[in-house]
């Protein structure tokens, strides 16, 4: 009975620079004492590369692996999986550590769509591709050398958040094969009952729910504001609602957070969002141990 939180403090292939180096910031915050305010106990780890000429793409994948294995050693021992990340592209080790749970959902709470593929993306930037390579729309080489991974299918899926899309991501979610739910419907009134709406139809089709939330997806004008907030999504206290009705709806499996930038938090509001967001998490899990 207990909580794994795995740091894997790189950006873009870079150790600890921009939100790489969020999740030692979070652990220097109190990150294990909020997650374990639900009353589990907490066992802190950290991935790090080996690779001698660290590339963007190279070290996200390497690191998607060897998080693979830890979050599945961390099931193995009883302990619900909570990772710190910089980048999204960390939920895809999740997914292949949480192999063996049957029908596995995913909750993707994010600002951007994160659907990109190398041929629809305007800038090539891998983080912006993080839920395609985990829906199996590109990446597939990389992808398959990782023990465990196989992409979640798109009725498997909810996204919550986004607000902006590059047209091929727009594409995919307009064909509705996804579950979604865009920023400025989650923000307006009666958003929070829309997105607790989309994660109980998701909970039909699925057993067990792998949360994903880049803290990007919380509006800027409600928190400090990390390098890629965009104005219209939901304050920190919705995503944090949405958290705490995630128990309701179905056992949490795994979790991981990205996109906190130390750096860019001058104020302190982006730390108390994440650490609010942990709060909710290891309540979250604890409600259904
Ligand atoms: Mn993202």
């Amino acid at each position: 009975m207990s909580l794994a939180l795995i740091r894997v403090p790189y950006d873009s292939g870079q150790r600890e620079q921009r939100q790489g180096a969020g999740p030692d910031a979070l652990a220097r915050a109190g990150a294990a004492d909020a997650l374990g305010s639900g009353g589990l106990d907490v066992v802190p780890a950290r991935i790090e590369t080996d690779l001698p000429f660290p590339t963007e793409t190279t070290v996200a994948f390497e690191l998607a692996g060897k998080l693979g294995g830890e979050v599945a050693r961390a099931r193995r021992s009883g302990a619900t999986p909570v990772v710190l990340a910089g980048n999204c592209l960390t939920a895809v080790g999740v997914l292949a550590g949480l192999a063996e749970v049957p029908r596995l959902g995913l909750v993707w709470l994010d600002a951007h769509g994160d659907l990109n593929t190398p041929e629809t993306s305007p800038t090539g930037y891998l983080d912006g591709m993080a839920l395609a390579v985990a829906t199996g729309r590109c990446w597939t080489g990389p992808t398959r050398r990782i023990p465990g991974f196989a992409p979640v299918a798109d009725g498997h899926v909810a996204h919550l958040g986004a607000r902006a899309l590059d047209p091929g991501e727009r594409t995919i979610l307009e064909a509705g094969t996804m579950a979604h739910l865009d920023g400025r419907s989650w923000a307006a009134d009666g958003g929070d009952a829309r997105a607790a709406e989309t994660v109980h139809a998701l909970a039909e089709r699925v057993d067990a729910l792998h949360l994903h939330l880049d803290l990007d997806v919380q509006d800027p004008a409600r928190t400090g504001g990390g390098p890629e907030t965009l104005p219209g999504g939901p304050g920190p206290a919705q995503v944090q609602r949405l958290i705490a009705n995630l128990a309701d709806v179905a056992p949490l499996a795994g979790v991981s957070m990205a996109g906190y930038a130390p750096d860019r938090d001058r104020s302190g509001t982006d730390t108390r969002a994440a650490l609010a967001a942990l709060r909710a998490v290891g309540h979250a899990i604890a409600a259904r141990r």
